[in-house]
């Protein structure tokens, strides 16, 4: 039998969803919407179905391209294309970071100087404007007609829409979803339900235990009348004016208005009902005009011919604002069968319904989605708190110009690891990463600048934008590690412990490297999901026969632990990371540094490569790891953080001698990257096998069984791989999601990258066609400016690995 379906809400997902789902086969789908069908009220209803495609995040970018071709197909989409304005210079520079975007994600894209953008829309004032990005794929959807579209291409495989039905809770037994119960006091059963209530869903959860984190955010919109420059047959791009947080569009002869840079009007869902009650929908709030002001005087200057015409209707809309902008998608882990997909655009709705249906008939999507991902967020990031500031910060910074490296500016220092006040004492510039202080350099190490220069090191200037965020200090440390050692906090790194009698067995079946070792190993191994793609990369430590250390990625890696633990309670999974701390002692000095204090001999032959081993330093209980992403000798030493401090001192009163040094993650990433090291979520995820990302050595077929093994035996040879390119130009810097251009054709995409103190130049990691290969010439675009670069082998320091194994 197949499974029975319920979807919660016939807003734009939930058709979407309904359409995908029984698209794959499973027919048994019944919708419900607490409105009409199907202008439900929801935020879909009076969305103005503006889709700009190109974003930062390719994925995202993807999750619009799909969406966009099928409301084509369905039409209900008017391919008018999308003008981005600039008014500024930064602004200027940043259109044309947005059309490396665009290029690298596969969008057509290209700038255009004043005259133009009036060409495309003679609204346009063309003083007041330095250019514009034309992508003219981009348009308008018809959102409630998509809906209907889609719905009754579901109905027609047999699904079901219910108007006026309210779910007001979900059934389960035994941590499974059973049915819904309606306000009528109907059951429904099902096997699966899926949350697409928009803006209400964050309510929903909360009834079965689950934290959506979203806010129902007011955005205001307004219609003009009738503009008389306008006959109302054009088909001007949809418009935005981003330096004023500002967006258009054209009704006949009317011009629509959104609004983005008003105070931040989170909703209180209490409340909801009474404070639009006035209101046609539950998501229209009553227009608040004296914050509108700014945005019709910005209008006019931009679009004088507004002048002639005025706002005629207004209302300020609600829709879902998360703390870090991307959807919630994703099945609750003690829920099974409870699914959502919430705060999704109707830009992104259809691909977000074509990936979630894979995911929930197939176990599995072919696009990468830990960006969306329900259980991304850290513990703390889950607290009402911080899904509300960071969700408002999110509303605030819409439209902002936000470079890549830059960081929450609150909230700050929730997580903070032991040594804090000696990196603060040391000068430490700190970034924020999963709620975590982590030094990016130390100003204590700026006199280090004119000794390594003096032994050849060279330390190019920086533009602006690649200077921000940063300073080259960072170069002297990372040159000091090779020369000499340095301390890096690695606290961050998510730790787990996995225990219990079926931990090794546990363990072989989910990773592709052999971690059933003696106990005393490390190895370096695999997740991979069911489609063999790379879901994450780990160390695996066998302390004891019965208990690994694992050192891994992130909150999804737990989630996907847990959801694998075996039932019978032979294994125990412990995230350790909080009350631990952790310090890489790494550079050729490391041995002489730490020998003095420790019992037990740290020779290569006493305590190899990839081996860890509990001992003491000083009076301090310590794991140390032989372990090195910086790719030097050394170790990981571990802690329990009540001992952080005191670790910290030891280590650097040993060092002192050696001219030890703290170093932070601009250094920390430039060594890695010299090493060939991956980073994942960031050079490779699940879209990528491990053959393709350049981690084939850490797959061991031999093993009889592990997750993802049957697909890698009968895979292609990857199209596409991951390579190291060395800029040419010393001064030149890459920062990440460039387009990467072979022959003059857009052939791939940047993924990290960094400034070599070793070689001298920035290196940086892309995906390109396979038969693209060292030796090769690329040239990648940056800005305004496009440089020219080489494949290399990999890895560019080091390949011998003469200076780890030692
Ligand atoms: P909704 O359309 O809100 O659907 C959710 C449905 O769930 C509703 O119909 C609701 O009635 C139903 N529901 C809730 N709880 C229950 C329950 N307990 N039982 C039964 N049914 C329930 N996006 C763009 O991409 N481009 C734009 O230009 C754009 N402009 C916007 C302008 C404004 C003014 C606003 C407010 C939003 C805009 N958006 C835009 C955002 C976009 O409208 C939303 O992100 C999108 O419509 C959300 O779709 P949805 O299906 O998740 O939610
Ligand atoms: N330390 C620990 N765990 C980690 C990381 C870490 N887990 C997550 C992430 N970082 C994993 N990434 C890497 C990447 C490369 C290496 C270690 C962790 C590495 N690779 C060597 C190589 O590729 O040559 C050795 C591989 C091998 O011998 O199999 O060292 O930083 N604890």
């Amino acid at each position: 039998m197949q499974p029975r379906v319920v979807i919660i809400g016939a807003g734009i997902v939930g058709t979407a969803l309904a359409d995908e789902i029984t698209r794959l086969g499973w027919t048994e789908v019944t919708v419900l919407d607490r409105g009409p069908l199907f202008r439900t009220g929801g935020s879909t209803s009076h969305a103005p179905g503006l889709v700009f495609q190109t974003n930062s995040s390719k994925t995202m970018a993807e999750l619009a391209r799909y969406t966009v071709e099928k409301f084509g197909a369905l039409d209900a989409f008017d391919t008018v294309g999308g003008l981005e304005v600039a008014t500024t210079p930064e602004r200027w520079t940043e259109l044309h970071r947005r059309r490396g975007w665009a290029q690298a994600w596969g969008i057509e894209a290209e700038i255009l100087d004043p005259a133009a953008c009036v060409e495309l829309h003679p609204m346009l004032d063309a003083d007041r404007i330095l250019g514009g990005l034309h992508t003219p794929t981009d348009g308008l959807a018809a959102a409630v007609r998509a809906a209907e579209r889609q719905a009754d291409a579901a109905a027609d495989r047999g699904a079901r829409f219910i108007g006026y039905c309210e779910v007001v809770e979900v059934l389960s037994a035994h941590g499974r979803v059973t049915g819904v119960r309606t306000r009528d006091g109907q059951e429904l059963p099902a096997d699966i339900v899926v949350s697409a209530a928009g803006f209400w869903g964050a309510e929903l959860g909360r009834g079965v235990g689950l934290t959506v984190p979203l806010v129902p955010m007011a955005h205001q919109f307004v219609k003009t009348g009738a503009v008389p420059a306008l006959d109302g047959d054009e088909r001007l791009p949809i418009l935005r004016h981003q330096d004023a947080d500002l967006y258009y569009r054209t009704f006949g002869d009317r011009i629509g208005i959104g609004y983005y840079g008003h105070t931040p009007r989170p909703v209180d869902m209490e409340n909801l009902l009474r404070d639009t009650a006035g209101e046609a929908m539950p998501s229209m709030l009553p227009f608040t005009p004296a914050e509108f002001e700014p945005a019709w005087a910005a209008s006019l200057e931009l679009l004088p011919a507004l002048g002639d015409t005025a706002i005629d209707e207004a209302f300020d809309g609600i829709f879902s604002f998360t703390p870090d902008g991307f959807p919630i998608l994703g099945e609750h882990r003690d829920l099974a069968g409870f699914w959502v997909a919430e705060a999704v655009w109707v830009t992104h709705s259809a691909g977000v319904a074509r990936a979630v249906a894979r995911w929930i008939v197939d176990g599995s999507t072919d696009i990468d989605l830990h960006e969306a991902d329900l259980y991304r967020f850290e513990e703390a990031a889950r607290s009402p708190e911080f899904i509300r500031r960071t969700s408002v910060q999110a509303f605030v910074e819409v439209y902002d110009i936000i470079h890549p490296h830059q960081y929450r500016s609150e909230p700050r220092d929730v997580r903070t690891s032991p040594f804090h006040a000696r990196q603060r004492e040391l000068g430490a510039f700190f970034y924020e990463g999963a709620l975590w202080e982590r030094p990016a350099w130390y100003e204590a190490n700026a006199p280090l600048m004119d000794e390594v220069a003096a032994q050849g090191v060279a330390f190019p200037e920086r533009d602006s934008w690649s200077g921000a965020f940063y300073s080259p200090i960072s170069i002297a440390e990372a040159a000091w590690t090779r020369t000499h050692v340095a301390m890096f906090d690695m606290t961050p790194l998510t730790r787990y412990e996995v225990s219990g009698a079926g931990a090794a067995a546990f363990l072989q079946e989910l990773t592709t490297n052999d971690v059933a070792k003696k106990p005393g190993s490390v190895t370096y191994t695999l997740l991979l999901d069911a489609n063999g793609g790379v879901r994450s990369d780990l160390t695996v430590a066998r302390l004891e026969e019965n208990l690994f250390q694992v050192g891994a990625n992130g909150p999804l890696d737990f989630d996907w632990f847990t959801r694998h633990l075996p039932g019978d309670g032979s294994v125990a999974l412990r995230d350790i990371t909080g009350g631990t701390c952790c310090v890489g002692v790494w550079g050729p000095s490391a041995r002489e540094m730490v020998q003095p204090v420790c019992p037990d001999n740290l020779s290569h032959k006493g305590f190899g490569y990839f081996k860890a081993k509990r001992t003491y330093l000083g009076s301090i209980p310590v794991t140390m790891m032989r372990v090195s992403y910086v790719g030097e000798l050394g170790w990981e030493i571990y802690t329990s953080a009540e001992h952080g401090a005191a670790l910290w001192d030891l280590l650097w009163e040993a060092g002192r001698e050696h001219r030890v040094i703290a170093a932070g993650r601009i250094a920390f990433n430039s060594l890695r990257i010299e090493k060939g090291y991956r980073s994942w979520g960031t050079d490779m995820t699940t879209e990528h096998t491990p053959e393709a990302a350049g981690l084939g050595f850490a797959v061991r077929m031999s093993k009889p069984e592990f997750l993802g093994k049957k697909v890698l035996e009968s895979a292609e040879p990857p199209g596409r791989v991951l390579r190291t390119v060395m800029l040419d130009d010393p001064a030149a810097v890459v920062l990440g999601k460039e387009p990467v251009f072979v022959n003059g054709e857009v052939a791939g995409y940047v993924t990290s990258a960094g400034y070599s103190a070793t070689v001298g130049r920035t290196l940086c990691y892309a995906w390109l066609p396979a038969p693209v290969g060292p030796g090769d010439e690329v040239e990648i675009s940056y800005l305004t400016e496009r440089f020219t670069g080489r494949v290399r082998t990999e890895p560019v320091v080091d390949p011998e690995m003469a200076r780890i194994r030692r």
